[in-house]
């Protein structure tokens, strides 16, 4: 057991993410019930709205920097990157340990954050005056910002590991356009931390001196500017976004094509300039999360026009995807059905944001529920169904077990339900002017807010019954024949031998 904690191979590793990831997940999970008791009704359950506040900020930390991250990038990174492109292991073994260890104390200084004086009732944007001491005189924001260095560190050490492994290590002779998609989504993404987590790390690093040294970078009575923060912030903040969705898009493109049964997906270039264009335009919209701060007609003009340009390449991939399916026989397989979710919802969720990226639109929604919905198609609904479909893809690699299929499938609609439930009706809200992050409304709203909790519930016992499958699953141990179904996604390497990367030790591990 301590060997495998202390581990320095990139599938162990990669375990231990998958558990941390589904860990926080729950955590994650169950903060989001007590948002929709909270909202279930006019009035107040929990009685202290620094309270709920604090349990906004610590869902929306834990989810993305606990939960989506760890297990895209830390879990399916480090399981399918080094197989993908051939190589023994990561470039930095050693540090990939480290990279994962960082997490734990990170993530038990956010939750000690919640728990010690008034919490982090913020958000998770951190926006000074209220982050500052003003604000929030305690040491929970310090705390805060603690944790988010160290999460910062271990995606920065994460991000070199992953850069390097594929620069150094790939197979000799592998081209540019033969290194898989999933492996360019990692990639970029990595680059895409590499560039944006230092600037995150400066502003809260600011934050902190100004909390603690003095400073005032962003106190005016000092001669600073607390939209400076904004700015800092949104620079990280929207490659953040496209951090927890371009692995994702990844994994979507590998299962697509293989429920196709086609080789290779529809225009595999275009994918891999279209996941380019992405990373590299994602780092010129930033200010659209701002356009309520006070900003010139020009500066508006701009920075709607580019976030729009997003439009393009992501459509590129959403077109890509429907010409893969094109002309196939699907299988319906509880991987496929994921995955034509993914692209149907996370579309949805798209449209939503060139909605928002109109600046004048955004005056009125910005702030609204109308926000929270669509950021909830795109990760609830986009990165939440990736990982679904990527983790039921390749759950017989990485145990060398299967899950009932026909469970998976009941789960996968009642999930489908659930979630549509809960985020559909926040759009009609937030169109009505139903503000986000308070914790009571006027009773206008309550119909739609009783649905959306309803939802949730749906999806808190639908992720119970996947909790369920999985531990059907290791406890009967009926074990996957080896079968190219198994490979075959890893397209560059299903011509090797298959004993190398096929099977896990973990089967092993949970008999001991
Ligand atoms: Fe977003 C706020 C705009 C993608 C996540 N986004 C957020 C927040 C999060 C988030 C977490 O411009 C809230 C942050 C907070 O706490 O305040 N977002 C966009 C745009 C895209 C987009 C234009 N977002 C994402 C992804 C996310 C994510 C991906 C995570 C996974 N988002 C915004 C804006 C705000 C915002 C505003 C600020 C709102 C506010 O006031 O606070 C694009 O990348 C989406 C591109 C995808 C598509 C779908 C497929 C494309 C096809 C091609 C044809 C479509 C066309 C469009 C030509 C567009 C099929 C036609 C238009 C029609 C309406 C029909
Ligand atoms: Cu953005």
């Amino acid at each position: 057991m301590k060997r495998w904690l202390f581990s320095t191979n990139h599938k162990d590793i990669g375990t231990l993410y998958f558990i941390l990831g589904m860990w926080s997940g729950m955590i994650g999970l169950s903060m989001s019930m007590l948002i929709r008791m909270e909202l279930g009704s006019p009035g107040s359950i929990i009685g202290n709205d620094q309270i709920y506040n604090t349990i906004v900020t610590a869902h929306a930390f834990v989810m993305i920097f606990f939960m989506v991250m760890p297990i895209m990038i830390g879990g399916f990174g480090n399981w399918l990157l080094p197989i993908m492109i051939g190589a023994p292991d990561m470039a930095f073994p050693r540090m990939n340990n480290m990279s994962f260890w960082l997490l734990p104390p990170s993530l038990t200084l956010l939750i000690m954050s919640s728990m010690i004086d008034t919490g982090t009732g913020t958000g998770w944007t951190l926006y000074p005056p209220l982050a500052s001491l003003t604000g929030h005189s305690g040491m929970s924001v310090d705390l805060t910002i603690f944790s988010l260095h160290m999460a910062g560190i271990s995606s920065i050490l994460g991000a070199v590991n992953f850069i390097s492994t594929t620069i150094n290590m790939k197979s000799p002779g592998m081209s540019p356009e033969q290194i898989p998609l999933f492996v360019w989504s990692v990639v970029i993404t990595a680059i895409l931390l590499l560039l944006s987590l230092p600037v995150l790390a400066g502003a809260i690093t600011m934050l902190l001196t100004d909390r603690n040294m003095n400073t005032s970078f962003f106190d005016p009575s000092g001669g600073g500017d607390p939209i400076l923060y904004q700015h800092l912030f949104w620079f990280f903040g929207h490659p953040e976004v496209y951090i927890l969705i371009l692995p994702g898009f990844g994994m979507i493109s590998h299962i697509i094509s293989h429920e196709s049964g086609k080789k290779e997906v529809f225009g595999n270039l275009g994918m891999i300039f279209a996941m380019a264009a992405i990373g590299l335009l994602g780092f010129v919209v930033w200010a659209h999360h701002m356009f309520t701060v006070g900003m010139d007609v020009d500066t508006r003009a701009y920075f709607t026009s580019a976030t729009m340009i997003i439009a393009v390449p992501t459509g590129i991939k959403v077109f890509s995807w429907l010409a893969t399916m094109y002309g196939s026989k699907l299988t319906f397989s509880p991987s496929c059905l994921w995955a034509l979710g993914f692209v149907f919802l996370f579309t949805l969720g798209g449209l939503t944001g060139i909605v928002l990226s109109n600046s004048s639109i955004d005056i009125t929604l910005h702030d609204t529920y109308y926000v929270v919905a669509h950021f909830h198609y795109v990760l609830s609904m986009g990165a939440v169904f990736a990982i679904m479909a990527g983790f039921i893809q390749w759950f017989p690699l990485f145990t060398g077990l299967t899950m009932n299929p026909l469970w998976l499938k009941i789960q996968f609609i009642t999930m489908f339900i659930g979630v549509n439930l809960t985020f559909f009706p926040q759009h009609f809200l937030g169109l009505a002017g139903m503000p986000r992050r308070y914790s009571d409304y006027p009773d206008m709203f309550t119909s739609w807010n009783i649905i959306s909790s309803m939802g949730a519930l749906i999806s808190t016992m639908s992720m119970m019954m996947f909790i369920m499958i999985i531990w059907e699953s290791l406890s009967s141990m009926r074990q996957t024949i080896f079968s190219s179904h198994m490979t075959s996604s890893l397209e560059w390497n299903h011509n090797l031998p298959p004993t190398e990367h096929t099977y896990s030790e973990l089967p092993m591990l949970i008999k001991f």
